[in-house]
C-alpha cells in the first residue's frame, strides 16, 4: 500500500497561541523593515511568519486572483503550526503585477523553475538598491539571478529546515535544520544588516562565505536522492534500505562523483554516498519535496537538479546516462499520473 502523505493527514483539534502585536507603536521609532515575499508554498510562508515575528511587516505577492481570495478567506492571516500549538501571524498580501511601491527587502522562495518568471513579474518594482534573497533548491537559478541582477545585491539561502503546507496559507514546520545565507562569487563576511528583520536564530542562519559550494554540494546530494524517491514511490529512509532504490543511489552517486570531478565549476565532493546517507538518516520518515510535488500534481525541480548537471556535462561532452535516465523514467510516470488524472 502507497505510504499516506503527511499532507493528507485530517485537521485535529489544536491549542491556538495568537501572534500579539504591539499595542501602542512608537510613533518616532523607525518604521519597521518591510519584506516583500514572492511565493506562498511552505517556506513562503514558514519565512513571512518567521519575519512578521522578529517585528517586520510583510507582504506576500501572490500570483493569481484565487491566491488573493485564499488569503481573504484565511482572515489575512498565515496559519504556523508547530508542535501541535497553532499561531495566527497577519500578512498582507497582493497580486505580484500590481505593486508599485520599489521593493526594498525581497525574499524570492518559489520553487527553483518559477524564479525568473517570479522575478519578471515584479521587474518594474526592482529597484537599483533592492536586495533580493533566493531559497531554493539546485543552482541554475541563483546563477542566473546573481548574472542578471549583479551578484552584489542577491543573496542565496540554503536550508534544511522542514515545512509543508496543510491547506493554502497553512503551514507546519516539520523540523528545525540550518539556514546558510551567502553570496555567489562574494567570499568576504557578509553584511547581515543590509538584510534587516530576518529571523537569524528563529531560522538558524548563519552566514558562508562559500554558499557557492554549499549550493552545489547540495545539488549534488538532490541529484542523487529526489527523482529516486518519486521513481521507489517511497520515504526519502527507505533509499538506505530497499535493495534496488540503494543499487541505484549509489551508481548515480558515482556518476555525479565523476561530473563534478570533471565539470569546471563544480567543487570536489568528498565521499558524496556517505553525505547522501546522513541526509536519508536525518530526513528518514520524510518524503522529499520532488515526491510531495508529484502526489500534488504539480510540476517538478527536477529539470533544475539532473535536468541542470546534464546540461553542463553536455557543454562538456561528458557522460550522464544515469541522470538522464532517472529524467527519463520520471517523464514516463508524469504522463502517465496526468493521464490518469484526465481520465478520473
Ligand atoms: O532537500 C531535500 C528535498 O526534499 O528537496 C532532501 C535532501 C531530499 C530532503 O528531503
Amino acid at each position: 500500500m502507497r505510504p499516506r502523505c503527511a499532507c493528507d493527514r485530517p485537521p485535529r483539534d489544536y491549542p491556538e497561541r495568537k501572534h500579539t502585536i504591539n499595542p501602542t507603536p512608537n510613533p518616532t521609532a523607525p518604521p519597521p523593515p518591510h519584506w516583500h515575499i514572492l511565493g506562498a508554498g511552505a517556506m513562503g510562508c514558514l519565512w513571512a511568519a518567521r519575519l512578521v515575528q522578529q517585528g517586520a511587516s510583510v507582504t506576500l505577492l501572490l500570483r493569481t486572483k484565487e491566491d488573493l481570495r485564499h488569503h481573504a478567506d484565511a482572515g489575512g492571516q498565515i496559519t504556523l503550526e508547530e508542535q501541535d500549538v497553532l499561531q495566527r501571524i497577519p500578512v498582507q498580501a497582493q497580486l505580484a503585477t500590481s505593486v508599485i511601491t520599489p521593493i526594498q527587502l525581497l525574499l524570492v522562495t518559489t520553487k527553483a523553475q518559477h524564479v525568473e518568471t517570479a522575478l519578471a513579474s515584479v521587474n518594474h518594482a526592482i529597484a537599483p538598491h533592492t536586495h533580493i534573497v533566493l531559497l531554493q533548491n539546485g543552482i541554475k537559478a541563483q546563477r542566473s539571478a546573481s548574472a542578471d541582477f549583479g551578484a552584489q545585491r542577491v543573496y542565496c539561502l540554503s536550508t534544511s529546515q522542514g515545512a509543508w503546507l496543510r491547506a493554502p496559507l497553512h503551514v507546519v514546520h516539520a523540523g528545525s535544520g540550518e539556514t546558510w545565507l551567502g553570496q555567489l562569487g562574494h567570499t568576504e563576511p557578509l553584511d547581515a544588516t543590509r538584510l534587516p528583520g530576518l529571523p537569524i536564530s528563529a531560522m538558524g542562519i548563519r552566514t558562508d562565505p562559500d554558499i557557492e559550494g554549499r549550493l552545489w554540494r547540495k545539488l549534488a546530494v538532490n541529484c542523487a536522492v529526489n527523482a529516486l524517491t518519486v521513481l521507489h514511490d517511497c520515504r526519502n529512509g527507505e533509499l538506505l534500505t530497499h535493495a534496488q532504490a540503494r543499487r541505484e543511489v549509489l551508481a548515480l552517486c558515482a556518476e555525479i562523483d565523476a561530473l563534478y570531478a570533471a565539470l569546471p565549476e563544480t567543487p570536489a565532493l568528498n565521499d558524496l554516498v556517505g553525505q547522501v546517507d546522513a541526509v536519508l538518516t536525518a530526513t528518514a520518515q520524510n518524503f522529499s519535496s520532488t515526491l510531495q510535488d508529484f502526489r500534488r500534481g504539480k510540476g517538478s525541480e527536477l529539470a533544475e537538479l539532473n535536468g541542470y548537471l546534464c546540461e553542463l556535462a553536455h557543454t562538456h561532452k561528458l557522460d550522464c546516462r544515469l541522470n538522464q535516465d532517472v529524467l527519463r523514467r520520471f517523464d514516463t510516470l508524469r504522463a502517465i499520473r496526468d493521464e490518469r488524472k484526465s481520465i478520473d
